[in-house]
């Protein structure tokens, strides 16, 4: 690094411990602009394949008000998608390169988007459990240092805390519904409460990003921190659904005032992320499909949009 470089590096750093938020014309390290576009577009691409899982359910809902509070949710994530596709944009990378690493399978998204829906219950599980783990980890993202992300995230978090609650009042009814319906409420968070926990991601001494990250103020808490802070809010929230908790290590603890609690199956977030868990195929081929589909609309709006330019031109001549 030569001695601009330096002195170029060393004021970024001092406005970012100034809490000063960078902006996209501002200068900023190669490196910090890599580990944003990875982040953000990595987070855009869970937003987009996050609506697959619920989409599921859509034409199942058990009643037409259901129905509509599920494509509410799903038609938010897609905005959010496209909120942090138009941000991750100001860093420089275009939104074909962004869908292009997704399709290819370069691209990571959120390991919970792999698994499949297989009850009702399922629906008010990612709502409580999905969105709960999400909201979490995106009220910290709100002070990151990048200005677009962090505003971005003020409003997806106010939709996030909807979504929390919607996906709460599920679980609530089922839990205080038929026998059945407890059980099925019951079998949702079985499955569903590990998943949640990984996507904090890895434990923090082996996480290749998070110390770099919290020192450029982009992350602003720990993989383990959000973890904990998360299994803190939610278990008494099961209790008082009346749900188990599926861990049997999971207890109270005085000293800490906070609670202990088992492993993460570490084998099953490699494989998932590694592109071999159950729906990873079949959700990358769908988004495969998606795009592929759309092509003619976009052919078509492009089309358009080169008449009007012509059409001006000539009017201009
Ligand atoms: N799944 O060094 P770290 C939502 C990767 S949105 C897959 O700790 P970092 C809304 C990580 O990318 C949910 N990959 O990395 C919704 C990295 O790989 P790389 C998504 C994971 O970035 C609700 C490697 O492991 N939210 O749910 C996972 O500092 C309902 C090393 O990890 C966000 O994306 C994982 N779980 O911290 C939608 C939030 N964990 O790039 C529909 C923004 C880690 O080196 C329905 N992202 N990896 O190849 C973040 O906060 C961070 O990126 C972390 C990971 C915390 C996910």
């Amino acid at each position: 690094m030569d001695e601009v470089d330096m002195e170029l590096e060393k004021a970024f750093q001092s406005k970012i411990d100034a809490e000063l938020k960078i902006e996209p014309k501002d200068w900023m390290p190669d490196a910090y602009r890599k580990t944003l576009v990875r982040q953000m577009s990595q987070h855009a691409h869970s937003e987009v394949v996050g609506m697959l899982p619920e989409g599921n359910w859509l034409t199942r809902a058990p009643s037409l008000k259901r129905k509509a509070i599920l494509m509410a949710k799903i038609q938010d994530e897609g905005g959010h998608g496209l909120y942090l596709y138009s941000a991750a944009e100001t860093l420089g990378v275009s939104r074909d390169e962004m869908y292009e690493q997704l399709h290819s399978g370069k691209a990571k998204y959120s390991s919970i988007f792999n698994y499949p829906t297989l009850n009702w219950a399922d629906i008010g599980a990612i709502g409580w459990l999905v969105d709960g783990a999400a909201i979490t980890n995106q009220i910290a993202l709100c002070r990151c240092s990048y200005g677009p992300y962090a505003r971005a995230m003020v409003k997806v978090c106010k939709e996030e805390s909807f979504h929390q609650r919607q996906g709460y009042e599920i679980m609530m009814n089922m839990s205080n519904g038929t026998k059945e319906q407890k059980e099925m409420a019951q079998d949702a968070i079985n499955r569903w409460w590990w998943p949640a926990l990984m996507m904090f991601g890895p434990h923090d001494k082996n996480s290749d990003h998070t110390s770099q990250s919290m020192t450029w103020k982009i992350k602003r808490t720990s993989n383990d921190e959000l973890r904990q802070r998360f299994v803190d809010a939610t278990v008494p929230q099961a209790d008082y659904l009346g749900l188990t908790v599926p861990d049997d290590k999971l207890a109270w603890n005085e000293e800490t005032q906070s609670y202990d609690w088992g492993e993460i199956d570490w084998d099953e977030f490699r494989n998932v992320v590694a592109g071999n868990g159950l729906c990873n195929r079949e959700r990358l081929q769908t988004r495969r499909d998606a795009h592929d589909g759309g092509k003619w609309v976009r052919d078509a709006a492009l089309a358009y949009a080169e008449k009007q330019k012509k059409r001006m031109a000539d009017k201009a001549a």
